[in-house]
């Protein structure tokens, strides 16, 4: 069975620029790029990074970007500070047009999604600068897996910023990944649809796209996207696989639609490489996911991953109650080790954070949360993502 019985570890290599943790999306965002400094140093106390390699990271370059990305946009984020935007004038009115300070004038500006950060262009190359080293390790094949917590920015489009996220790290090293390996899987367990690498990889069949997120209402983040029926076009047709879920999901429920479709879309696409988004705003408790699942569930699903022994780039994501994504990214960190680690958190810079979960990584579910995904929703889902994969079978 593949549930990782054989206890091995694997040689993985780990990426962390500080220059990430004082980004400021500003004060009443949800998006606190200093999670992922938590997440280190909660790493660092745990003796972690004694059984990892912490390589350099090189912030990624403008061509780095571009491989991808637009020219006119990356030449956009490139100059914009958040000065010239506040002029308005024509810096104000190109950020616009890319989705950087919202197409239009919100109501309340402080609470725009793709703000004009300081420091933007920094930041972006920083986080793809951790994606693209960590994908080029395991296409040099020295690594088994490779860990960048401060990426998988999987809504940012060729030409615009969407969703917190500017520059799709995750498409750029899935594009470095390719040069060495005929074919990838990209799994999602983000709270929200993975659109921006569906996108860019749909007609593809070299990338199979696999997401688990939120359904409510036909109109959770990024509306309209994700839809179980969507399931790619051209070469990429039944390469794209979408599971909408509804609120209150659980780590069984989770795990039973998790574990057979990740199991039949190892064995019909046959990947050399995988890339894992590991969202932690799928955990219970998430200030905007409203799913419900444990540490150890979220975790579980890492741990199926890994068991392929397939080489795997773990990359982060969403997670907008810091201390449980921080505690998530570090207990995940121990799974790819191949380490079982100690409930209680060690003393270290940021454990006043963990005080509301008592000083325990694997803090508690929400016990009477209704869960609205009926058994025949969740049977009648897995039933058609399974269907589907089967018309790739051989
Ligand atoms: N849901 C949600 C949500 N909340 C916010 C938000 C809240 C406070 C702020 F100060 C700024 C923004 N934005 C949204 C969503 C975007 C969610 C992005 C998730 C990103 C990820 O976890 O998947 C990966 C890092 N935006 C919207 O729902 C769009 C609006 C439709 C409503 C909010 N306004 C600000 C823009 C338009
Ligand atoms: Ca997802
Ligand atoms: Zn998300």
């Amino acid at each position: 069975s593949p549930s990782c019985p054989d206890g091995r570890k694997r040689r993985v290599c780990y990426y962390y620029d500080r220059g990430i943790a004082g980004v400021d999306y500003g004060e009443d965002h949800v998006m606190v790029p200093r999670r992922v400094d938590m997440a280190h140093a909660l790493i660092r106390s745990y003796g972690l990074l004694g059984d990892m390699s912490r390589l350099r990271t090189r912030p990624a370059t403008y061509d780095d970007i571009a491989a991808f990305h637009d020219r006119g946009y990356a030449d956009l984020l490139g100059s914009l500070t958040p000065e010239a935007f506040a002029a308005g004038g024509e810096a104000e009115l190109t950020a616009r047009s890319f989705n950087v300070g919202e197409p239009s004038k919100p109501e309340d500006p402080r609470t725009i999604d793709n703000p004009p950060i300081a420091g933007l262009w920094d930041y972006c190359c920083r986080y793809a600068g951790g994606s693209i080293a960590a994908a080029r390790a395991l296409a040099a094949g020295g690594y088994d897996i490779a860990i960048n917590w401060s990426g998988g920015m999987h809504h940012a489009c060729r030409d615009k910023a969407s969703g917190f996220c500017y520059v799709n790290d995750i498409v750029l090293a899935i594009r470095e990944l390719l040069a060495a390996f005929a074919r990838v899987v990209y799994v999602d367990i983000d709270v929200h649809h993975g659109d921006g690498v569906e996108t860019a990889f749909v007609d593809s069949g070299r990338v199979m796209t696999v997401s688990f997120h939120q359904r409510t209402n036909n109109d959770f983040f990024p509306k309209g996207r994700g839809n179980l029926a969507d399931v790619g076009v051209g070469e990429g047709v039944y390469r794209a696989v979408n599971v909408p879920l509804y609120a209150g999901m659980d780590d069984e429920g989770y795990y039973g639609l998790f574990q057979p479709i990740m199991e039949k879309v190892m064995e019909v696409f046959k990947p050399e490489a995988i890339v894992m988004q590991c969202g932690g705003d799928s955990l219970s408790g998430d200030r905007l996911g409203r799913l419900n699942l444990s540490i150890a569930g979220h975790a579980r699903c890492v741990r199926f991953v890994r068991s392929f022994d397939v080489p795997l780039l773990l990359l982060g994501g969403g997670g907008y109650t810091i201390n449980h994504v921080a505690a998530c990214w570090c207990y995940e960190t121990a799974v790819a080790i191949g380490k079982e680690i100690d409930d209680d958190i060690p003393q270290h810079c940021y454990d006043s954070y963990y005080q509301s979960q008592d000083y325990k990584l694997h803090y508690t579910v929400k016990k009477n949360l209704k869960n609205d995904n009926t058994n025949h929703h969740v049977t009648q889902t897995k039933n058609t993502v399974l269907r589907n994969l089967d018309k790739l079978a051989a």
